[in-house]
């Protein structure tokens, strides 16, 4: 973007006294930070609406990404880097007396997503925005995000994220787009003179979605697409009055995001933010596609909506219930349409987090979907049933048992179906969804997750990037794979140091950071030992945690530990989840004794930082010396810190889990630390009996016996909880199993760290075999092989 430093320089304070009447110096940052994103706003403004028109005018297919999170991170700086825009801005505000570092902190992060999958959907719309695909996001936007955790006494505690007290300078409220939805009531048809059938709905309750557009900004390319976010309004009549708790009850629907991942409640008002954000997004692209075609012959080339997990599997039916009620077209016409429009996503094989509706639920809230999933439903058996067996169709059917099932019937209503690693796509194909397999096999397909360089390079970690640049060019900010070359420079003895010295630098940084916000001291010279996911039991944290106290009660022995260690998580638990929120407790307690310890003597140290998400990511994942991929093998359907952490140069210690794998395929098992179980051996684990283990194993029977005899003090009640869970109720997740080989991978990692030069190139070679995972390939595969969308941009 071409803009000079003096231009900005004036922008800026011309802005500041248009918002605030202020000079520059008496406003408070948080001013200061609304002033420089509403003239960072401007500078897109006009890409934003040109984008749209050349869209129109070359009538390119539009992608719509249907998903109920998104989780963007701070978009200051990612819209300054793509405007290219970062050092002038840098240089202009420091001549005006600000840092700008001090203004990207008062971005609120956006609560909208819990973890992978809501990243995943805002890296992809960073992506497609930098290859110049047309594809948008399409959600909810969340009065309160996911809750802010803080923890007393240990105990996580949830507060509300209120992300909006300020506004959002990057959002447009868009009134002429609004949408109505009905809920619940009845719905009969009715003929008209010419013989079309009509909806009536009779005692449906009616809300008005109201859009808010975000502008998505591509990477130096003046392309702006949308993330279109709606919330839930009451209908405007001026004759009708409506009571608070009427109003309330409207409002509820987009208010606050559950704070479950990968785990499904069966809530009505789930159901109800599913129908909500479904039904405007598909009336929107309907209607806009409207207002520009004469009929709807040519929707199904044109348009792509995209199911980001089941949530918005009623998509499907959405667009039967447009095209049919609204556009007036066939069953047969419609289904087409439909079948050609959608796309599947499928993020995890955990049976709880697959989605299933009660039938009577699903009838009431939103009775003509269901009336639509009773027809596919009825079809599909009688087209399957000849060719399968009734036994086979009825354990995949829409409807079964008393339940409406979302997976089946995003994978009937779609024409692509995709896993998020070649591992799980693979069970996908194998277990879950096997039986759809068998029917429409060429539908099934794999495509591995990504992330991007952009914000995991280029935002978060400017000391490594300025290594990149100096030593390989720039070639990798617009394609990745170039950071292959760094392998061939990283021989250089005098390349390796300097990349370690980088890494240090981002220690000291972290270590400042914990000090100044947890009061903590860390030892920048220590192995910095990372875990920084939800918590959930199958990520198993508790593994990680058993090994913590292997080295403590080693030390507390008189035995000093080869290398002083950090271990770092950041975490947040479903409020719902008592046993996260037990190992949570049982970490701070644990934190709490050992840095406090001094026998430890700074040997070991543990910080759980408190609500870890996007911008906190961005502080932990450039100082991480290992990064913690210990899921049980088949149960993280890919990760996606795995492959962050890998590109900023951490060494991964991780099962043959997920997208863990592939990392493999890419280092090599040189530069990778794996261990235990496969997934065969789970699958083929007979009579797995982990009371045996701790029988039999000294050193697993000390480590447990300190939650339970009062060696880690504070955690009476969860102590023995967690103590019986994997002893008395047969360790569900294999821990004890995998103990002995995590431990001795963690044995290799500190053999590994005592020899500088090979750490080194250990480093080197993650940092440079990392490309591969960007999300800018990713979304061109998803373009070219699954939406048939326009890729403009070739990528080397
Ligand atoms: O999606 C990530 C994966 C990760 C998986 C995660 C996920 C959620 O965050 C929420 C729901 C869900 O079904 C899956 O757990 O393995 O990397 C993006 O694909």
């Amino acid at each position: 973007m071409a803009i000079t430093e003096a231009q900005f320089m004036d922008d800026y304070k011309t802005r500041m006294l248009e918002m605030y009447s202020s000079s520059i110096t008496e406003a408070s940052k948080s001013q200061q930070y609304r002033v420089l994103a509403s003239v960072v706003r401007d500078y897109y403004a006009k890409h934003w609406q040109e984008t749209k028109t050349r869209y129109q005018k070359e009538d390119d297919k539009q992608v719509y990404y249907f998903s109920i999170e998104f989780l963007p991170g701070r978009f200051l700086p990612q819209n300054m880097l793509n405007l290219g825009i970062q050092d002038i801005v840098a240089n202009g505000l420091n001549k005006l007396g600000i840092d700008l570092n001090h203004i990207i902190e008062q971005e609120p992060d956006p609560g909208l997503g819990n973890g992978g999958l809501g990243r995943l959907a805002s890296e992809f719309l960073d992506s497609a925005a930098s290859e110049g695909i047309a594809m948008h996001g399409n959600g909810i936007r969340y009065q309160y995000g996911l809750f802010k955790q803080e923890f007393i006494n240990g105990y996580q505690v949830e507060l509300p994220d209120d992300w909006l007290r300020n506004g959002n300078i990057w959002e447009v409220r868009r009134e002429n787009r609004a949408c109505v939805v009905h809920f619940g009531g009845h719905v009969w048809l009715k003929e008209d003179s010419f013989g079309k059938n009509h909806a009536i709905y009779e005692n449906a309750e009616d809300v008005i979605a109201v859009p808010y557009d975000i502008g998505i900004v591509g990477y130096h390319n003046e392309v702006v697409n949308n993330l279109r976010l709606w919330s839930a309004e009451l209908p405007y009549n001026e004759h009708q009055r409506y009571t608070l708790a009427e109003k309330q009850k409207v409002n509820e629907i987009t208010q606050i995001l559950y704070p479950d991942d990968s785990n499904y409640e069966g809530r009505l008002l789930r159901l109800k933010q599913e129908y909500f954000f479904v039904s405007a997004g598909v009336q929107s692209i309907v209607r806009s596609y409207r207002r520009h075609h004469r009929n709807l012959d040519d929707f199904g080339e044109k348009i792509s909506i995209h199911i980001n997990d089941t949530h918005p599997a009623m998509a499907v039916a959405e667009l039967m219930r447009v095209l049919m009620d609204n556009e007036s077209l066939s069953w047969e016409k419609a289904w087409n349409i439909t079948e050609q429009v959608m796309s599947y996503t499928n993020h995890t094989l955990l049976s709880e987090a697959l989605e299933t509706w009660p039938e009577d639920m699903f009838a009431q809230t939103v009775p003509r979907i269901y009336q639509i999933v009773q027809e596919i439903d009825r079809r599909f058996r009688l087209k399957m049933v000849p060719l399968y067996g009734a036994e086979l169709v009825q354990s995949v059917a829409p409807i079964a048992d008393g339940y409406v099932r979302m997976a089946y019937l995003a994978v009937i209503g779609s024409h692509s179906v995709n896993g998020v690693a070649k591992i799980h796509s693979q069970l996908l194909q194998d277990s879950v969804l096997n039986g759809l397999y068998r029917m429409y096999p060429e539908r099934f397909n794999n495509k591995t997750n990504g992330i991007t360089f952009r914000r995991w390079l280029e935002v978060a970690n400017p000391n490594l990037t300025n290594l990149l640049d100096n030593q390989i060019g720039q070639k990798w900010h617009k394609s990745p794979h170039f950071l292959r070359s760094f392998e061939v420079v990283a021989k250089d003895k005098d390349v390796l140091k300097k990349l370690a010295a980088v890494k240090h630098r981002n220690k000291v940084a972290f270590a400042n950071y914990v000090q100044e916000h947890l009061h903590e001291r860390i030892n920048p010279k220590a192995i910095f030992d990372v875990q920084i996911k939800r918590l959930h039991a199958y990520k198993r944290q508790l593994l990680h945690v058993m090994y913590i106290i292997d080295e403590y009660l080693q030390i507390k022995s008189g035995q000093p530990l080869p290398n002083p260690r950090v271990h770092i998580f950041g975490a947040k638990a479903a409020p719902s989840y008592r046993y996260a929120k037990q190992i949570i407790k049982l970490i701070n307690a644990l934190a709490e004794q050992i840095n406090h310890d001094p026998d430890v003597k700074n040997q070991l140290k543990i910080i759980f930082v408190p609500n870890y998400g996007v911008s906190l990511a961005e502080k932990i994942i450039p100082a991480a010396d290992v990064s913690e991929q210990i899921s049980l093998a088949g149960k993280e359907a890919s990760g996606t810190s795995n492959m962050k952490l890998m590109a900023n140069g951490a060494i991964t210690l991780a099962t043959m889990d997920g997208a863990n794998i592939e990392m493999f395929d890419a280092v090599g098992s040189e530069n990778m630390v794996t261990f235990g179980l496969t997934v065969d051996d789970v699958e083929n684990y007979q009579n797995y009996h982990s009371a045996d283990f701790y029988s039999k194993d000294q050193r697993i029977q000390r480590i447990l016996n300190a939650l339970v005899d009062g060696t880690i003090k504070d955690i009476e009640s969860e102590g023995r909880d967690i103590f019986n869970s994997l002893v008395q109720y047969n360790d569900q997740y294999f821990l004890l199993a995998d103990y002995e080989s995590y431990a001795q991978a963690q044995e290799k990692i500190d053999m590994l760290y005592q020899k500088p030069d090979c750490w080194g190139k250990m480093m080197a070679y993650n940092v440079a075999n990392s490309g591969r995972f960007s999300s800018d390939y990713t979304v061109i595969r998803y373009a070219e092989d699954i939406w048939h969308a326009k890729v403009p941009a070739s990528i080397e």
